[in-house]
């Protein structure tokens, strides 16, 4: 669609809008920005934008009179694709389309984009540092935190662009159309949004939807879900699997990663030539080897670029060793799903801390995936009570109760024996005492430091 003199309607003015502000006045496009939020203002909202000039502002109710002035509309996917006013804008015929498709349609150059419930911001992270490694002009963006439109116009035909996708960016795209893409997993998450898990598998499996027979999509071959809707692609499959051999693809061999194709195997790396733990992120890495080397990378780069990556902040984050106990900083889980990951990762005994927002989850596999390997579980935040009683009703009650992040640390320290860890990993949004899981993570590597 060509935007020049278009009028468009950004709805959202986080980060996304603010991305597609910026992007549409390069355009040439009329924008009006709005936002639900009937707090904010003109001058709050100005501030966050380079420039300012003919853009329109409209907060709180959507007026019927915009929407009839409206040739199409942007949305933010924090904003759900069946909030009343997006009903509204859909029945009045105006197409919209999400940031990332107004991203894609500005942009140059060859994409590869990643999703999956969780790996996400760690896959799209390894495999940006491998194709910076290799290709000259690399960006990495996406729901990691780096609008797409902050880069698409900008892009060229040398530029690779690796984008991380939530299921709520691809609920609205349409011609978005990925050279490789890759699902990473499939588990129960944002079903207050889609509602049901097929409706949400869906929309993950949507990333290859344009797609042609000879574009790779990278799939975990040990997911049912993915393995099931895998049916339905008409692109080239590339499996990866950490339990079983493949004749094509990567997989996991005793502590071998190999790459399986054309009748020839090849070890690319092994599980100790990386500071990445866990088999979650064994996964990741063979998510990246194939998307890699479907890029055109060569394998030495893969390797090397494995070797020297560093784990994203706040996902079982290696905090420091002191007394031989060493603590790991996962803030970033904020579901038991994510949580459970990380106990997996645990090779040693662990002290574990959780308990914060309360979002109505239920911890009863989370408590059933301790097995032997925590010892106590230090308790704080909104949650604590609610876990508490689950991780008694399965029988495991060394617990410790605590009032602050703080004392959480210093709790865990008192109570690690030699050769034990201290893992974050509260399975709970953090809102209920921080900003962030950012924030939360932050002060839980200086209460360590300082302990
Ligand atoms: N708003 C409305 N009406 C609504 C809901 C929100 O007007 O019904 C307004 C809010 O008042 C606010 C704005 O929309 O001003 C916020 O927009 P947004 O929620 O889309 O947030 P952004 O700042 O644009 O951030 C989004 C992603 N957020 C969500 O998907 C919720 C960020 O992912 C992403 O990094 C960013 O775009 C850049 O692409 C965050 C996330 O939590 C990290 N993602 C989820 C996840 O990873 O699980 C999907």
């Amino acid at each position: 669609m060509e935007l020049k003199n278009k009028k468009v309607l950004v709805a959202g003015s986080g980060k996304s809008g603010i991305g597609a502000v910026s992007l549409l006045q390069k355009t040439g496009a009329d924008i009006t920005l709005y936002d639900g939020n009937s707090a904010l203002t003109e001058e709050i909202v100005k501030e966050k934008l380079d420039n300012s000039e003919g853009v329109k502002f409209v907060f709180g109710e959507l007026p019927a009179e915009v929407i009839k002035n409206t040739d199409l509309m942007v949305l933010s996917p924090g904003i759900a694709i069946d909030a009343p006013f997006v009903n509204e804008v859909r029945d009045a015929g105006v197409p919209i389309w999400g940031e990332i498709e107004l991203a894609y349609n500005a942009a140059k150059g060859k994409l590869i984009a990643i999703t999956g419930t969780n790996g996400k911001t760690t896959t799209t992270s390894l495999v940006g540092e491998i194709m910076a490694n290799y290709y000259k002009k690399v960006d990495v963006v996406g729901n990691i935190g780096n609008p797409y439109t902050t880069t698409a116009f900008e892009s060229d035909e040398d530029t690779v662009t690796v984008a991380e996708i939530s299921s709520f960016q691809l609920e609205t795209i349409h011609d978005f159309k990925p050279d490789v893409s890759a699902v990473l997993n499939i588990t129960p998450d944002h079903l207050n949004r889609h509602y049901t898990m097929d409706n949400y598998a869906n929309v993950k499996m949507s990333i290859a939807k344009n797609q042609d027979e000879n574009q790779v999509i990278v799939l975990n071959y040990e997911d049912e879900i993915i393995r099931e809707k895998a049916s339905m692609l008409k692109n080239k499959i590339v499996y990866f699997s950490s339990k079983n051999k493949l004749d094509e693809g990567i997989f996991l061999d005793g502590d071998n990663i190999v790459y399986s194709a054309d009748g020839k195997q090849e070890i690319i790396t092994t599980v100790f030539d990386t500071s990445l733990v866990g088999i979650h992120n064994i996964e990741n890495i063979m998510a990246a080897i194939g998307i890699s080397i479907n890029m055109g990378v060569p394998k030495d780069v893969i390797r090397q670029s494995i070797h020297d990556f560093k784990a994203v902040e706040h996902r079982i984050e290696y905090v420091t060793t002191k007394d031989d106990v060493i603590y790991y900083n996962d803030s970033k889980g904020t579901n038991t799903d994510a949580s459970i990951k990380a106990i997996e990762a645990m090779s040693r005994p662990t002290i574990l801390i959780a308990g914060g927002y309360d979002k109505k989850s239920e911890f009863d596999e989370w408590v059933e995936a301790f097995g032997d390997k925590i010892k106590t579980l230090v308790l704080l935040g909104e949650t604590a009570e609610k876990i508490a009683e689950t991780a008694k009703r399965h029988g495991f009650d060394n617990i410790i109760m605590t009032q602050s992040l703080e004392e959480a640390v210093k709790v865990s320290a008192q109570n690690a024996e030699p050769n034990y860890a201290v893992l974050l990993s509260p399975a709970c949004a953090s809102w209920d005492m921080f900003d962030s899981y950012e924030q939360r993570g932050e002060l839980f590597k200086h209460y360590v430091k300082n302990l």
